[in-house]
């Protein structure tokens, strides 16, 4: 599998970044959530502020009295990430205008989980997205309320069984599709917006420090895989996001000032989406005619997004 983009300068000194969200944090054993938030971090180096919504990488990161944060970090509600990420970026210009502070660039990052993206804080976002704050939005979506005990969320994957979505006689799991967000932060008209995994790490890091220099707006929705709400083996979260990819499941791409443009190839031949769905528990009791409807949705998603890409090839220069 190659990557199309070129490897900027960035990536291959990645080596020697200092890490801001250091080690002794309490995520879970193999948490792909994490993995995407330290490479987030190191992407985006010091000059930031963040304002983190309640979820897993707000509790295993903050426990008083300790923190795995190198860098101003607010914890803020569950609905409002996007909010207090706007007020921080307009607090920090006005502060600087004044001579206040100093007059550099400090980016405003907000991070918030699926259910504090794509459920209760979507009117934020939109908000904050709409005024056009100086601010790099992050969804970590490991496809379901984690945190509280595996809830499900719009982000849920049709057929995943969560606690609120559980699978068994009169239920076969999450009757719907996942909400596609980006696509949402794309109609916003923001300049850049893309989707990203750590399995993927340079392409990651590649799109963090594009978003960084936005002067504007920018939306990256992480796959964040999760072995405790998945049922997956720690050992295999990487593999998991290579397989989301090569399956059709979760593309890579990016759509800067409304072109789509894939970031990591797909294969020629696509898996079947059975080889990611069967080292998963949440996924254990999909029937075979279960699976064909999840390939079927797979295959139309992916199907709408290659026109995308495609239709932009022609106005890409
Ligand atoms: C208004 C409100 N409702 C419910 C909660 C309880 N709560 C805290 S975190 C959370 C789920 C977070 O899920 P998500 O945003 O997907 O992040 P994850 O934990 O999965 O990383 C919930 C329901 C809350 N803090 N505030």
């Amino acid at each position: 599998m190659s990557i199309v983009q070129n490897f900027d300068l960035f990536a291959h000194k990645l080596v020697d970044k200092r890490e801001s969200f250091c080690s002794g944090h309490r995520a879970c054993q193999g948490c792909g959530e994490v993995l995407a938030l330290r490479h987030i971090c190191k992407a985006l180096g010091d000059d930031i502020v963040v304002a983190n919504a309640t979820g897993c990488m707000e509790i295993i990161s903050s426990n008083y009295p300790h923190t795995a944060w190198e860098v101003p970090w607010i914890h803020v509600a569950f609905e409002n990430a996007a909010a207090v990420g706007s007020g921080v970026e307009a607090a920090l210009k006005v502060l600087r205008r004044k001579g206040r502070i100093p007059d550099r660039d400090v980016k405003t990052v907000a991070v918030a989980g699926d259910g504090g993206t794509v459920d209760i804080g979507l009117q934020a976002l939109s908000g904050a997205m709409e005024r056009g704050h100086n601010m790099t939005f992050f969804c970590l979506d490991n496809e379901a309320y984690m945190n509280t005990g595996i809830q499900r969320s719009s982000a849920t994957p049709f057929g995943a069984a969560t606690t609120t979505s559980p699978a068994g006689k009169v239920s076969m799991g999450q009757k719907t599709g996942k909400k596609n967000v980006p696509e949402i932060m794309v109609a916003h008209n923001v300049p850049y917006v893309a989707t990203a995994c750590p399995s993927y790490p340079l392409d990651l890091m590649n799109k963090v420090e594009k978003a960084k220099r936005v002067q504007g707006p920018s939306y990256i929705h992480v796959f964040s895989m999760c072995p405790t709400g998945w049922r997956s083996a720690s050992s295999e979260t990487i593999k998991l996001g290579r397989l989301a990819l090569e399956t059709g499941v979760f593309p890579l791409y990016e759509v800067e000032n409304g072109k789509y443009r894939l970031t990591v190839e797909m294969p020629e031949k696509l898996r079947p989406v059975s080889d990611y769905l069967k080292l998963q528990g949440r996924f254990r009791h999909l029937t075979p005619a279960d699976i064909e409807k999840v390939q079927e949705k797979v295959n139309q998603e992916l199907k709408k997004l290659l026109h995308k890409v495609e239709t932009s090839k022609s106005w890409l220069e």
